[in-house]
């Protein structure tokens, strides 16, 4: 998979979306890197389990830090980081099953502290790495090997669910549009506060969406995928709201709060105001 390290296996299958996200991530990246003139270990990619989680293996030669963590808990891990590190740029890297199923009930938290992370979630529909079961996007009647009958269950939309906890930037994007993901993902990192990128990364193997992504005129397929017009002000939540109720998959910047406070200038405004006890001072006060 690389020239310089023909050993490495990404293992990701030919076509996946993920390939188109890594590039993305990596241009995103290299872009804050140069202009901020940071080294690029001021960044950290927190990845969750799943084929999306090899995204914690991201460049050639120096690379960011990595957390290859566990199984729906990119969230709590990357809060940790942050806390310890403020100064550090965290990335998250998770699947559609990672972030939107077993670690769902992390995400109203973080955009309620609005933590200062930007995520990118990668969506295909199913649970690729343990071979295609159907996650939370899957729609009604989708059949995969944990839905043999079809997914009794309608597809929960993400976009939704993230304007409605309050996360203040809400991006949508495409793996096959490779620049105009990356430049979601580096207004996302930009964003001083509880940034989503969600991303349609199809699977190839298990679910390939590719063709109703982007449409098919021969087959009188219409493209799902759809670029949200110029003239929609990202402030305006209800506006955000409508771009969803559009229906298919909006691309875009779909909400960006004008005047966030990220969380880790909460919690430095409160270690001023803190005052430091002895474990004494502290055993007495739980005391009855
Ligand atoms: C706690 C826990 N539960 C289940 C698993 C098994 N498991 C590994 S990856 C995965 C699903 C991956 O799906 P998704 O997050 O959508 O990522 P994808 O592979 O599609 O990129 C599951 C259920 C696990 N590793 N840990
Ligand atoms: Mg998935």
């Amino acid at each position: 998979m690389s020239d310089k390290n023909p050993e490495y296996d990404f293992k990701w299958c030919p076509g996946c979306g993920d390939f188109g996200v890594r590039r993305a991530l990596e241009q995103a990246v290299e872009k804050r890197t140069i202009e901020l003139e940071e080294p690029i270990e001021q960044n950290v990619v927190v990845a969750g389990i799943g084929c999306s989680g090899n995204m914690v293996h991201l460049l050639e030669g120096p690379q960011p830090y990595g957390i290859h963590g566990l199984h729906g808990r990119t969230l709590p891990i990357a809060l940790g980081v942050k806390m310890a590190r403020p100064d550090l740029n965290v990335v998250i890297a998770a699947g559609d099953g990672d972030f939107l199923s077993i670690g769902m009930e992390h995400i109203a938290p973080q955009a309620q502290r609005n933590l200062n992370v930007c995520a990118v979630v990668m969506d295909n529909a199913v649970y690729g790495l343990t071979k295609g079961q159907g996650s939370p996007t899957a729609s009604l009647g989708m059949v995969t090997p944990s839905t043999p009958y079809g997914k009794p269950e309608v597809s929960l939309n993400a976009l939704r669910l993230y304007l409605a906890i309050g996360a203040s930037y809400v991006a949508s994007g495409i793996s096959s549009k490779i620049k105009d993901l990356a430049s979601l993902i580096y207004e996302g990192m930009e964003h001083p506060g509880f940034s989503i990128v969600h991303v349609q990364s199809p699977c190839t193997y298990f679910h390939n969406t590719y063709e109703q992504l982007k449409g098919n005129p021969r087959k009188g397929i219409a493209p799902l995928a759809w670029t949200i017009d110029d003239d929609h002000d990202p402030s305006d939540i209800h506006a955000a709201h409508e771009v969803v109720d559009k229906g298919g998959v909006p691309l875009g910047i779909l909400y960006r709060d004008d005047a966030p406070v990220p969380f880790e200038d909460r919690m430095t405004e409160m270690f001023t105001r803190a005052k430091p006890r002895t474990a004494q001072e502290l055993i007495e006060s739980y005391a009855i």
